[in-house]
């Protein structure tokens, strides 16, 4: 792998070491990070990776995003995924689509340490985005919105959100879709949510209660929102599994350390072959998910058309490969590995999020069929 990259990689290791182990645990107890961490990580810039340097971001590329998300996951998941979608799928439509004006004041935003968060998801919908109910009116110069989002990532953080609305009819499905920007404010009641996993990157409730924003703040075209957003789960879905790397990666880490240290029959177990079977097989799925996924960001670095079909097969394989590593990484730790004192009892409850957080597994193989049936090509 290219120097940089490993450079990156050491430096936000050493960040996670430093800054973020001694709270993981507690981020995830108490399912929210505290004021001070939240500081350090956006000074690092990692609430901003993919801002481009014109505007004051780090300008990183997605592969190497990719490698500092995973990095982060290591340690902590949850200040992970809030990087995925601050420094990732928050600037992507900006970065794309924006007018000038939204670029200056909303990257810039990123740029200075704020939060962007990302909401689509309703109670209504998930899976099938294009059934979304969330209504934007335009009212002379603003659009007033109404509804509720639901397993909003960083909500309580955020410093604004970038909204998928109705701005046309249902029956019209995707093509009565828009996107816009919306500032925090008090017309939003945010209700944290008590998430099984990744607890901490602030997944809530979104309700909004006549909220107005500016004209100026719809991104691209009226009702042409739902190919940017679709775009924009093309790079969140490699960016997400890139938190299931981080996490495969810590499992690895504690089953094959721990493997080396406990006896049992007179051996350490690794000396078993079950055992080495087992710790084999984990290494080969995190290495082959880590190839994975690193193709499909340098895809999406070179602009490849057919990216959907490779960002759906890096998050499903991630993501279902990596539920089977962590219960292997539990099963070499038994007892230990079952404890609320464990790091692998967390790991468990983290990767699961993966097979259904940006897509679930079911959509991801729907996009790579439809991507082979040609319904589906980037733009
Ligand atoms: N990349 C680029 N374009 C995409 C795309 C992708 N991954 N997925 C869909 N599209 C495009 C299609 O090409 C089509 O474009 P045209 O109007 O130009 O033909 C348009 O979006 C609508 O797609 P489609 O006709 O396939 O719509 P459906 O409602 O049948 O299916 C799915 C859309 C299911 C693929 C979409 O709703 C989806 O991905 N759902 C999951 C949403 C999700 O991941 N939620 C988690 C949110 S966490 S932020």
């Amino acid at each position: 792998m290219d120097g940089s990259l490993e450079s990156i990689r050491a430096s936000t290791r050493e960040f996670a070491e430093k800054e973020l182990r001694r709270v993981a645990k507690l981020v995830d107890e108490r399912n929210a990070v505290p004021e001070e961490v939240l500081r350090q990580v956006a000074e690092m810039g990692y609430f901003s990776l993919r801002v481009p340097e014109e505007y004051g971001g780090p300008g990183l590329s997605v592969l190497e995003s990719t490698v500092v998300i995973e990095e982060l996951s290591r340690v902590s998941s949850a200040i992970g995924i809030m990087a995925t979608v601050s420094g990732s799928m928050v600037p992507y439509p900006i970065v794309k689509y924006g007018t000038p004006e939204q670029k200056e004041k909303y990257l810039g935003i990123l740029a200075k340490g704020g939060i962007g968060a990302f909401a689509l998801s309703e109670p209504c919908c998930g899976s099938d985005a294009a059934s979304i109910t969330t209504r934007a009116t335009l009212e002379g110069d603003e659009i007033v919105i109404e509804g509720t989002k639901t397993y909003i990532t960083n909500a309580p953080y955020a410093d604004f959100f970038l909204v998928a609305v109705r701005t046309g009819r249902e029956e019209d499905r995707h093509k009565g879709v828009s996107l816009v920007i919306l500032d925090r404010s008090p017309c939003m009641k945010i209700s944290k949510l008590e998430m099984m996993g990744y607890r901490g990157s602030g997944t809530s409730e979104l309700k909004l209660e006549g909220c107005r924003t500016s004209k100026e703040n719809l991104i691209g075209e009226l009702n042409a929102g739902f190919k940017k957003i679709m775009m924009t789960l093309n790079e969140g879905r490699v960016t997400t599994a890139a938190t299931g790397l981080g996490i495969m990666q810590a499992a690895f880490e504690e089953a094959f350390e721990y493997a080396k240290q406990r006896t049992s029959m007179g051996v350490p177990i690794i000396e078993h072959q079950m055992v080495q079977h087992l710790l084999a097989e984990m290494n080969m799925l995190l290495e082959t998910s880590r190839l994975i996924v690193y193709e499909a960001a340098r895809r999406l670095d070179a602009g490849d058309p057919d990216i959907a079909r490779f960002s759906s097969i890096a998050k499903l394989f991630t993501a279902s490969r990596g539920v089977d590593l962590v219960r292997m990484a539990m099963q070499v730790m038994g007892g230990i590995g079952y404890s609320k004192d464990s790091l692998v009892e967390r790991l468990y409850r983290d990767i699961k999020m993966i097979e259904i957080g940006d897509g679930t597994n079911e959509i991801q193989r729907m996009v790579i069929v439809k991507s082979l049936r040609g319904k589906i090509r980037g733009d």
